[in-house]
């Protein structure tokens, strides 16, 4: 797909503030701080369009962006920040799951994972719990462009093992725009 049009719709902190069912929804997910936002800005060409940080742990609610006025790119919460509360770990974690759980609209989930250090635990546990309701996800290994030769090596060893059900896994560098091609060709067979 070729991105003409990208608009910032609504953000939500509750299940009970979201949009309307319209329009199909590519959701993006991963642990705090793994680029999700600069990989926003980088696929729409929007600079500011997601808020990007260097303070992981920032984003608490669900952003929604209407790409070509006929889908939307969903911006979910990070997960596995260690130093926030417990408490409020848990309600972002209620959120998180209960809109991948119920959300009818959604066509496909776009994982996030450090190329650096590629499923971890929360990771894991995300993939499995998206093949539990069987959402059909991909995986897109951010910044790549930091990798070593050895690294590469091992990153793509660790993918061969644990992400058998993905989509396609795309190596990404929203710096370099590398992957950038491949993966908005990917969201072709989940639009309208
Ligand atoms: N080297 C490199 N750094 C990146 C890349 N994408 C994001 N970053 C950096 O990673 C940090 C977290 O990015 P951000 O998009 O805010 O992460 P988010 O918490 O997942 O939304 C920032 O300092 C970014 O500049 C990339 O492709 N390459
Ligand atoms: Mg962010």
């Amino acid at each position: 797909m070729k991105i003409i049009n990208a608009a910032f719709h609504i953000s939500v902190s509750a299940l009970s503030g979201l949009p309307e069912e319209s329009f199909p929804e590519i959701v993006f997910a991963g642990r705090s701080n793994v680029g999700k936002s600069t990989l926003l800005n980088s696929l729409t060409g929007l600079k500011g369009l997601a808020k990007t940080s260097s303070t992981p742990g920032k984003t608490r609610l669900i952003n929604f962006f209407l790409i070509n006025r006929d889908l939307y790119f969903v911006d979910l919460p990070g997960y596995g920040y260690a130093a926030v509360g417990q408490a409020e770990k848990a309600a972002w974690g209620h959120l998180l799951s209960s809109y991948i759980e119920r959300r009818e609209s959604i066509s496909l989930v776009v994982l996030l994972l450090d190329s650096r250090h590629p499923a971890m635990e929360s990771d894991r546990e995300m993939m499995a719990f998206l093949d539990y309701h069987e959402r059909p996800y991909g995986i897109v290994l951010t910044k790549v462009d930091k990798l070593t030769q050895k690294e590469r090596v091992k990153t793509a060893r660790i993918m061969e093992s644990c992400a058998a059900k993905a989509k396609f896994i795309v190596n990404y560098s929203s710096f370099s725009g590398k992957g950038k091609s491949e993966l908005l060709a990917h969201f072709d067979h989940y639009t309208r």
